[in-house]
């Protein structure tokens, strides 16, 4: 994970701009700005003070809005226990005021607030970057929905993800087309040449000198209904070829790009039926060898609710077959 925290606007073409919170210490900054913005909240009431007792419950309210919204609930644990661990250090001590509208005399009131003032007001604040998730008390028909950016890779890094490598290449975050991210695995025999990224600066890509199976993936949580949108492209020097199975070194050929929905809790190198929620992309035998980066979208909302886990896996070896993906995003639906 990575320690850059960043909260940032999506490309300007894109007007649904969307926080990303990247990193465990980002938690400490929202609970910080989540006060502060209460605290320089432009409302007419007088502050109310925070005892001990209602500061614990503010930073309960935060960290149980978090759990309950934030699409990544593996970050979200990570940022709950930075916060803890600031409130350990006694980092929060010298917060002793809130600005409120009214006044607040439960712990359920300032969940309440927490909850719902947090995440608008740092809408406010961000020049109306909207939140990651959608806020349960808007779901049925608040203001309109904007999209959740899963990775543009415009980080730099692929911190978010995991990655396992079977043989030969890994995943790579690159920003020229012609120019391979790591010259040490790649091979100069069938020189690294993919389209530039399609959004922003950077994207990621599989490169090799060898053949391998390369899965990246990441658990989603899916806090409401939302189609899955991603930008796809490869460039293939072998034969396709699509055998059941993720492993390289089979007796049979097995050359192929393929995005699943898996249950959390499969084994992120299966194809099993039983293993594989939804196949949201793949490629066959005869296809082309090169597609352009191009739009893939699939109606995830059968799995509303639920955490999943989207993976995509290349695997070759029949020479290089190089895949990427950029601007993955879930779009709500019926919103
Ligand atoms: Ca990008």
């Amino acid at each position: 994970m990575t320690q850059a925290t960043r909260v940032r606007k999506a490309s300007k073409a894109n007007k649904a701009s969307v926080i990303q919170v990247r990193s465990a210490s980002t938690c400490a900054l929202v609970l910080l700005m989540t006060i502060r913005l209460l605290v320089q909240s432009p409302v007419p009431d007088p502050d109310v003070a925070l005892d001990a007792a209602t500061r614990v419950a503010v930073i309960e309210g935060a960290l149980k809005a978090l759990n309950d919204v934030y699409v990544f609930p593996a970050v979200a644990a990570k940022m709950v226990q930075a916060v803890r661990d600031r409130q350990q250090r006694h980092e929060y001590d010298s917060i002793s005021r809130l600005a409120s509208s009214r006044t607040f005399s439960a712990a359920e009131d300032f969940t309440y607030a927490v909850k719902n003032l947090t995440i608008e007001r740092l809408r406010a604040e961000l020049d109306a970057v909207p939140r990651t998730t959608p806020s349960p008390n808007q779901a049925g028909g608040g203001p309109s929905q904007q999209a959740v950016v899963i990775d543009d890779f415009e980080s730099g890094t692929l911190a978010d993800w995991s990655v396992k490598v079977n043989g030969k290449g890994g995943w790579f975050i690159y920003t020229k087309g012609q120019t391979p991210p790591d010259p040490s695995k790649s091979d100069p025999n069938f020189p690294f040449s993919v389209p530039d990224p399609p959004q922003g600066k950077f994207a990621a890509v599989t490169d090799m000198n060898g053949p391998g199976s390369r899965m990246l993936y990441r658990d989603v949580k899916l806090d409401g209904r939302y189609s899955l949108h991603l930008t796809v492209f490869y460039v293939n020097v072998g034969v396709f070829s699509s055998p059941a199975t993720l492993d390289y070194d089979t007796i049979g050929d097995n050359q192929q790009f393929r995005i699943d929905l898996l249950p959390a809790s499969s084994p992120v190198d299966s194809v099993a039926k039983e293993k594989v929620l939804v196949n949201i992309f793949h490629t066959s035998p005869g296809d082309p060898d090169r597609r352009a980066p191009s739009d893939v979208s699939l109606d995830l909302s059968a799995w509303q609710g639920q955490t999943v886990r989207l993976r995509l896996a290349s695997v070759d070896n029949r020479g290089p077959l190089r895949v990427g993906v950029d601007n993955i995003r879930l779009e709500p639906i019926g919103r």
